[in-house]
């Protein structure tokens, strides 16, 4: 396993939609295990592939905070069945849009149907945090960022912090 590079906005590659994984295979499973470690490693509840350059339709998530109780869980090629019209709201950061938090509503409850670790098809309902992390996840697979539902004055504000920030650690590593 490995703990590989999270890219962070503005990169053109976050805005790629993923591409459906036909079979799940050892190189996929190869995936999934350093998405996990890379997340671990970046203290994050959630990781989708393309946040480490794989436009592959696979999602990693964690949500328990302690380390002796890991609970990880894999999704492959979801989608969404039904989704509540009640809303909940949560404070979301994204690994990909370091340092930023902004309240977000979604759909308080979702039924989704996935592939797990060993490509079996399963359901699963999920609500709370499970909920959101999963639609956050899901956004990334479409290209879209949590930013991308403020304002277009906030949404700006940040991808302008964010590239100031870039280029200041691009001069430091130069
Ligand atoms: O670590 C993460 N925390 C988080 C908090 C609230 C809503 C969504 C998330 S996902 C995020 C990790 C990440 O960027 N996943 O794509
Ligand atoms: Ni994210």
């Amino acid at each position: 396993m490995t703990v590989k590079t999270i890219l962070t906005e503005p990169n053109k590659l976050l805005r790629q939609i993923s591409q459906p994984v036909d079979h799940v295979g050892e190189n996929e499973q190869k995936l999934m295990d350093d998405m996990l470690e890379t997340m671990y490693a970046a203290k994050g509840i959630g990781l989708a592939a393309i946040q480490i350059g794989f436009p592959k339709r696979i999602i990693v998530l964690d949500l328990t905070k302690d380390k002796a109780e890991r609970n990880p869980m894999y999704f492959v090629n979801p989608t969404i069945h039904s989704k509540a019209t009640e809303q909940s709201t949560y404070e979301e950061g994204c690994l990909s849009v370091p340092d930023q938090f902004a309240e977000i509503s979604r759909p308080k409850q979702i039924e989704i149907e996935y592939l797990d670790y060993h490509g079996e098809k399963k359901l699963l309902k999920a609500e709370g945090l499970l909920a959101t992390c999963i639609q956050h996840e899901m956004d990334h697979l479409e290209g879209i960022l949590f930013i991308d539902y403020l304002s277009k004055l906030k949404k700006s504000m940040i991808i302008k912090k964010l590239s100031k920030q870039k280029t200041k650690s691009e001069r430091i590593v130069v």
